[in-house]
């Protein structure tokens, strides 16, 4: 059985995932492109050969061509787009953050709930790249004894425009509050925010450094800089009870030229992490056809890390530590 995938959003993810469909993933094929800008749609179809464009995205959504949907549209369009889907029985891969406001993150919930079906994987890639889970795995057979603290780094050259100092938390930052929570199998309790002064380089926009704890007591810092410069790099350290295990370089190759000796960086993340995203697409394939939750994060791991960038801006806001809160997980989503 192959499934037919629609996309919304036509823009520099949507164009991304509509190439890792074109090049192959076992089990699916792109069969529909929608965006609100025409011509933007019709350059992308022309870019995989013809597929076919609809003008809204309910007629995609409805049309028996299309299998399952692919969420890559701004951001306050993520929640009717992902209830839609819902009501027509139809998976989703939503691009991350789940939606724009938590309220709307709670709509989903509730929705999936009351369908009696996990419709919604959402596109934290991280949780499939291999750094991250021989973290988890080395944490779940506790090889280097308890964890204690996580450092992550996380860097873009630079951002667009339309990025303030608050999406840098709420847009870039929930990358480290998901796998974080993947890694140490575990929620956070409690969040501070400094943000410091700006770069000359994008005087509009602060860097971010957040440090949360998380209920057994691991201390997660995370820096979120997306104005750096020189390349795309993430970072993330563990540091155990009786060792350290850290993401290694990526590609994995120094190249030594004019006297210097060291690695690549990408410019962004689709570089960076190509292989999660195509891992992250054929596990989802695989869990639509299936039936089975996906195994990527779901519509709860995608609440939890809107509710942490909000208690982390309200941190940033107040200046004092804040409490997080997310409330028992719905058994539905165990
Ligand atoms: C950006 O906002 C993203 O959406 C990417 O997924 C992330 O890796 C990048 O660092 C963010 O700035």
């Amino acid at each position: 059985m192959t499934i037919g995938i629609g996309i919304v959003g036509a823009g520099i993810m949507g164009a991304d995932h509509a190439r890792i469909l074109h090049q192959g993933i076992a089990g699916a094929v792109l069969a529909g492109i929608h965006d609100a800008d025409r011509p933007r749609a019709a350059r992308l179809a022309a870019d995989t050969r013809g597929t076919r464009i609809f003008e809204t995205a309910a007629e995609m959504i409805g049309d028996p061509a299309i299998g399952a949907v692919l969420i890559a549209s701004p951001d306050e369009t993520h929640a009717p787009l992902a209830l839609a889907c819902i009501a027509a029985g139809k998976p989703v891969l939503c691009e991350k953050p789940l939606a724009a406001t938590l309220e709307a993150c709670r709509d989903i919930l509730a929705s999936e709930i009351a369908g009696g079906r996990r419709l919604v994987q959402v596109g934290y890639m991280r949780r499939f790249d291999p750094g991250y889970r021989a973290m988890r795995q080395s944490v779940a057979e506790g090889r280097l004894g308890a964890p204690l603290m996580m450092h992550c780094v996380h860097r873009n050259a630079v951002a667009p425009h339309y990025i303030t100092s608050d999406l840098v938390i709420a847009n870039a930052m929930v990358h480290e509050f998901d796998v974080a929570r993947f890694v140490l199998g575990e929620d956070f309790a409690a969040a501070s925010v400094s943000s410091p002064r700006a770069s000359g380089n994008a005087p509009a926009r602060q860097p971010q450094f957040a440090v949360l704890e998380t209920s057994s007591g691991v201390v997660v810092d995370i820096e979120a800089f997306l104005d750096c410069q020189y390349g795309y790099d993430v970072r993330a350290e563990l540091v155990c009870e009786n060792g350290s295990i850290a993401l290694a370089p990526n590609p994995p190759v120094a190249i030594r030229q004019d006297g210097r000796d060291g690695f690549a960086l990408a410019p962004d993340w689709r570089g960076r992490f190509v292989d999660a995203y195509r891992e992250q697409m054929q596990a989802w394939v695989a869990s639509a056809a299936s039936g089975r939750p996906a195994a990527g994060s779901s519509a709860w791991d995608g609440y939890v890390a809107s509710a942490t960038a909000a208690a982390c801006l309200e941190a940033r806001r107040t200046g004092a530590k804040v409490r997080i809160d997310v409330g028992a997980r719905p058994d539905f989503y165990a």
